[in-house]
């Protein structure tokens, strides 16, 4: 029996980490011990384990990944016993064996999915039965973390994906299209092991590319979660309850596929699908087209809840945001005129990028972007909680009536976006806009390039306008 340490840095994340919960179920059906734990805990550490693996998700979270693997070194004989994998160690593998004292430690790469991985023997970790009971914390005591989504199924019913998107690591995680896995026996058995779950998450990413979508769909409905049959039974208070269960896709769905196969939308519409998400990556007219009738398709295939990815601070500039949130909101209104009961939610979802020093952190500038335009982004949607929302006067008042309203507000002052009403009523939007309004055509430049680098000490101009400006931002 082996000893066996499971760490997932403590980055905060959605989901749990689906890889160690198939790493967990690989060592105890080979009879192993099993500890999870999230992030970092003393009396872990002074033990002795033959093996530890630490997950790793985000490349911007660098830090604290690599902090977490320093932190155990000590707490296996060999380093080469510290085993550590998905999605940023298969990034950036290299980077982190350039790290002092983490040379020797084991990096495995992409996915478990071929026999001899772990050990010299057959089994494939990746088709594992995941292990739900670790993320339990009436059973783990060493887990405190809640995951903000826990009641669900965390399948794939494929891997890979067919394109090669320049923003996206998709192609160096998982290279390999894997057009169909059954799902139902996953399910059967983590119903059987751990008990039945509401929700399904299918964390695919590009589901759309299967031949065998229809097979998928099917599967997916035998599993409880078609659009008419999605009633999840529960007991509570000693009372049996029903409440209604749904598949997410998770990822943005490739609004190509639906364009080029509108029946790809109708088998969607045949599970319980909430919310349908769809990836609005481009602003040109022809993405416009595409997107714009997948979203008539949702809405004739009478899909509820629908939302999408806007991919902003990559080669695109700040008004296509504008622009794809404006014909979002424009087609809610459409749809409600229509007699359609589809209604569309936004979320805006800054670039980061996937390789070299820029990936650690989220600090990086798309080239048609200033600092303080991103602020100003951030700021509106701080407010609005990341999501735009489908009415039409409640996008005008957060982002503008018009692209220049929207190209002067993400140049206010961070306070007067943030806490909009009250600078309204006590008259410091105005006096800003005043003063903003005034500046000609050099003026406004000067002023951009002074405060584009969103810091506002010690910025000075000789341009009596500009210093009045300059006022709003440092008092
Ligand atoms: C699901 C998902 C999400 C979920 C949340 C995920 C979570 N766990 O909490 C949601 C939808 C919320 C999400 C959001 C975002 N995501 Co995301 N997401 C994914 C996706 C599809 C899967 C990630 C995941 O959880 N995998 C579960 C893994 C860990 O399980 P698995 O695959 O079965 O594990 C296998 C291997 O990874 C390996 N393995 C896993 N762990 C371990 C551990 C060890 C020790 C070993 C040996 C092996 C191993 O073996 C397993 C079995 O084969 C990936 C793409 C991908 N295909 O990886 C993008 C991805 C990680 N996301 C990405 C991005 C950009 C984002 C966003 C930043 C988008 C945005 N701009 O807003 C946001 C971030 C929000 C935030 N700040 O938290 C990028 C990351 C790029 C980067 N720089 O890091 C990815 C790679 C996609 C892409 N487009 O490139 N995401």
């Amino acid at each position: 029996m082996r000893r066996i340490l499971l760490i997932e840095p403590s980055y905060r994340n959605k989901y749990p980490p689906l890889g160690l919960m198939k790493i967990s179920a690989y060592h105890k059906m080979l009879g192993d011990e099993v500890v999870f734990c999230k992030g970092t805990n003393l009396s872990l550490r002074q033990e002795k384990w033959d093996r530890i693996y630490i997950t790793s998700l985000f490349t911007f979270y660098w830090n604290t990944t690599i902090k977490t693997i320093k932190y155990y070194l000590k707490s296996v004989d060999n380093t080469k016993h510290i085993f550590v994998g998905g999605p940023m160690a298969t990034i950036m593998a290299e980077e982190i064996l350039a790290q002092k004292g983490l040379e020797e430690i084991t990096i495995l790469r992409g996915l478990l999915n071929k026999p001899n991985m772990l050990d010299e023997n057959e089994h494939i970790v990746d088709n594992m039965v995941p292990d739900y009971s670790i993320i339990d914390t009436t059973k783990n005591d060493y887990l405190t973390y809640n995951y903000p989504v826990s009641d669900a199924f965390f399948i794939h019913s494929t891997r890979g994906c067919i394109r090669k998107c320049e923003f996206c690591a998709v192609p160096k995680i998982e290279p390999n299209f894997k057009k169909y896995v059954d799902i139902k026996p996953n399910i059967e058995n983590v119903i059987k092991q751990f008990g039945d779950r509401r929700d399904l998450m299918i964390m695919d990413n590009n589901i759309l590319a299967s031949p065998d979508l229809e097979q998928i769909v099917q599967d997916i409905i035998d599993c409880g979660f078609g659009v008419n049959n999605n009633d999840y039974k529960y007991i509570k208070d000693g009372k049996e309850r029903t409440k209604k269960r749904y598949v997410d896709f998770n990822q943005g769905l490739d609004a190509r596929l639906l364009y080029e196969h509108p029946e790809k939308m109708e088998l969607l519409s045949r599970v319980a699908v909430k919310p349908l998400r769809i990836a609005f990556d481009h602003a040109d007219d022809e993405f416009v087209k595409i997107y714009t009738r997948c979203m008539w398709l949702a809405a004739e295939n009478n899909i509820k809840d629908v939302s999408n990815y806007i991919l902003f601070n990559f080669e695109d500039e700040p008004n296509d945001l504008y622009k794809r949130l404006e014909i979002n909101v424009l087609l809610n209104t459409q749809f409600e005129n229509a007699g359609y009961r589809t209604r569309i939610w936004s979320f805006p979802m800054r670039f980061s990028p996937i390789f070299g020093e820029e990936a650690k952190g989220r600090k990086f500038l798309g080239k048609k972007w200033v600092r303080k335009q991103l602020r100003g982004i951030q700021c509106i949607l701080n407010a609005t909680h990341g999501v735009v929302g489908p009415k039409h006067a409640f996008f005008k008042k957060a982002f503008g009536e018009n692209i220049d309203e929207f190209n002067k507000l993400i140049w206010m002052p961070e306070k007067y976006i943030i806490y909009r009403n009250e600078n309204i009523e006590n008259g410091n939007t105005d006096r800003w806009n005043e003063l903003f309004c005034q500046l000609d055509t050099n003026s406004l430049a000067e002023f951009k390039s002074l405060i584009g680098d969103n810091v506002f000490v010690d910025k000075r101009s000789d341009n009596r306008l500009i210093s009045k400006l300059l006022s709003h931002y440092t008092e």
